[in-house]
């Protein structure tokens, strides 16, 4: 196999032969802190961690402090010293990274992170991932001899079904991927709207074991985050094991072999039955369209599309369209589309919080470019500092103080936030204040997603062709939508921008447990998960973004994803170490670990707003939600605890 077919290849860089006025000029660009740990790491030279340098991170608000809060006096310095050390590395003929003795790796980490914080010291360890693959299982199957015909199946091919796959081949163990669409790649593969784009800033959200270097964005468009997984998925060899065109449809647990009857259904409708000892699903949760059932909706006699299931044909050139939903999905799509239209009706129920974010199309500069393409593992230090940045987000501002008392924000740092947010709303609704009214939330921020502004969503809602309708929708005819005061608006193409059948964990696969019982009448629209992993009498069954796993303002889903499949593999581990087959979690610990995760929900934005959001479930409980850090997330799924299972 080529270098270049291999995940290390997304490690490559080349050769500095730049001038010293053109490595000057793109270090000026620079992400400072991830810069200075670069070639620190590099050179092994002190004076790069010196004291005066170090970024004081400030905790987080509605924006983020520029080079970590590092003084203008530090970041010439910074600049300085690092076009010197860059000068040097290239007249030295740009030596090989060596391997870091690993108290100068913490070292470096140490420098990135605010003072105090060694308790988080393993998992930044993980997430730089230098120089070893720290999320590795690190044993084998052939360690197991009774275990070589062992099978396991991944559902889903997306980024947590990579992760898996990954792993797996890694511990070298029997694994098929089944994917429903007919190509890897989850919903980067399937939403292809106008103006899909991430929120997350994309070195974060990407896979510890896999790190790009290249990203031409800070917050990259779908192809580019579809290419990656691509990428990921042939680089680590585990295409050939992805069955694409594939829905798994119903998953019984056979007791007698201790191993799961999978049925699947191929794209021409043919069933296969096949048993596999373990299970993991990675179906994600945001995947299966929720179309409201409004009143009439079969006899408008125009086109309806959900956002996440556009396709090329749908065209808007020229039409009357409609926009349903002002969510994440609509935030993406209304600003692309409105130029293109005749008119554009945006109808809104709940306005969203947005977070200032003025570079969020930008491509990164030059600079950063030229510096991420020539200098080892920059990119794994961008990612790395992106990464520590988010592990707090900002989660301290959405943490209920009970003595707070407000109508709307429920801290005094949640009212900071929302001032700061409604400053800038109050700044670009100026010349309309009959918009502004409408566009203000009265929820605290956080309570739902907040979404990333560089001015085009009130660009979009000011611009003549498009109307901001709040009025509730009552029903559909041939070619209009009416609401309840009794307007009506004719359009030709209506988008549902209205989310995901979210709160139906696993849906529509059919899941039968050790006793015949059936998962989803088990959890009766109330989903719980031990770790969000596992079920009690759903053995050997491990889910990835299952129940109240989800991250709302700090971190992304990517770590959480790559923590449920490492402890996975520890799982089987230990099963295969014990010479068993079959691992299942108690009912107790299960009852435990809710209880700890509701009462983290409760004192959150959003589990006390009374606004509507996808994070709660038909019985108002936050069945989404992870409520903590991080480090929390990590050190629960970081050992395996036999005593919370029953084993045989
Ligand atoms: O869906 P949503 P989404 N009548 O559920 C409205 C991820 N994502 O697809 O707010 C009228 O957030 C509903 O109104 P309300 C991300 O995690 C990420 O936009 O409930 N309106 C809301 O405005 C995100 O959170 C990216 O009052 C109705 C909208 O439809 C998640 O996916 C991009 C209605 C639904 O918003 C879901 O986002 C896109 C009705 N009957 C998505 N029913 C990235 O950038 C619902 N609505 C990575």
């Amino acid at each position: 196999m080529s270098e270049d077919e291999t995940l290390a290849a997304f490690d490559r860089v080349q050769p500095i032969v730049a001038s010293d006025a053109e490595i000057e000029a793109a270090v000026g660009d620079a992400d400072l802190p991830a810069l200075l740990a670069t070639l620190a790491l590099l050179t092994q030279d002190p004076a790069l961690l010196a004291e005066e340098l170090k970024p004081p991170s400030p905790s987080m608000t509605a924006r983020i402090a520029p080079q970590g809060g590092m003084s203008p006096q530090a970041q010439a310095k910074a600049r300085a010293l690092a076009t010197r050390t860059l000068i040097g590395y290239r007249d030295a003929g740009c030596p090989a990274a060596a391997a870091p003795p690993p108290e100068w790796l913490d070292r470096i980490v140490q420098f990135l992170i605010r003072s105090g914080h060694d308790d988080l010291l393993d998992l930044l360890r993980h997430e730089i991932n230098v120089p070893d693959d720290q999320g590795a299982p690190g044993w084998h199957v052939s360690d197991f001899p009774h275990a070589a015909d062992l099978k396991v199946a991944v559902i889903g091919s997306g980024f947590a079904g990579i992760t898996a796959a990954h792993r797996l081949k890694q511990a070298g163990l029997d694994f098929t991927v089944f994917e429903k669409n007919d190509e890897i790649g989850g919903v980067w593969w399937e939403n292809t709207y106008p103006g899909c784009r991430l929120d997350t800033p994309n070195f974060a959200y990407s896979l510890s074991f896999a790190q790009k270097q290249d990203w031409t964005q800070q917050f990259s468009q779908q192809p580019e985050i579809l290419r990656y997984l691509l990428d990921v998925a042939r680089r680590s060899g585990i295409r050939s094991h992805v069955r694409l065109n594939t829905e798994v449809e119903q998953l019984e647990f056979d007791a007698t072999r201790s191993a799961w009857k999978v049925t699947a259904r191929a794209a021409d409708g043919t069933a296969h039955v096949e048993h596999f000892n373990f299970v993991i699903t990675a179906m994600g949760l945001l995947n299966r369209p929720h179309v409201p059932d409004f009143p009439g909706i079969d006899s408008f006699q125009g086109e309806i599309v959900h956002s996440a299931a556009w396709h090329e044909r749908v065209t808007v050139e020229g039409k009357r369209v409609a926009l349903i939903g002002t969510g994440a999905s609509a935030f993406q799509i209304g600003p692309e589309i409105h130029s293109q239209v005749s008119q554009l009706h945006v109808f809104q129920r709940n306005p969203p919080w947005m977070l200032p974010t003025p570079n969020y199309h930008d491509d990164l500069k030059p600079g950063m470019q030229w510096l991420l393409n020539h200098v080892p593992y920059y990119g794994r230090w961008v990612r790395f500092w992106q990464f520590w940045i988010g592990v707090e987000g900002r989660l301290h501002l959405v943490e209920v103080d009970p003595d707070w008392k407000h109508e709307v924000s429920i801290s005094a740092g949640n009212e900071a936030l929302r001032q700061e947010c409604l400053a800038t709303l109050q700044q670009q609704f100026a010349d309309r204040p009959e918009l502004l009214e409408h566009v203000t939330p009265h929820y605290p921020p956080g309570a739902k997603r907040m979404l990333r502004d560089n001015g085009t969503w009130p660009e979009m809602l000011k611009a003549k062709q498009v109307g901001l309708v709040t009025q509730e929708i009552s029903h559909l005819t041939q070619d209009a939508i009416h609401t309840k005061d009794g307007k009506s608006y004719p359009v030709d193409l209506i988008i549902c921008a209205t989310g995901f059948k979210a709160a139906d964990f696993l849906y529509p696969l059919k899941v039968t447990g050790r006793s015949g019982q059936d998962l989803h009448a088990c959890w009766d629209g109330d989903c719980r998960a031990y770790l969000g992993i596992s079920v009690p009498g759903f053995p050997n069954l491990f889910m990835t973004s299952g129940p109240n796993t989800g991250v709302v303002v700090n971190g992304s889903a990517i770590f959480s994803s790559e923590c449920q499949v490492e402890y996975t593999l520890r799982a089987i581990r230990h099963v295969l170490s014990q010479g068993l087959k079959a691992v299942d979690c108690r009912e107790e610990p299960l009852v435990r670990y809710n209880a700890y995760i509701d009462k983290g929900n409760e004192s959150k934005a959003w589990a006390v707003a009374k606004t509507s959001s996808w994070y709660k479930n038909k019985s108002g409980r936050a069945a989404q939600t992870w409520p903590f850090g991080m480090l929390e997330y990590w050190s629960l799924t970081s050992t395996f605890k036999p005593e919370d299972h029953v084993l045989w």
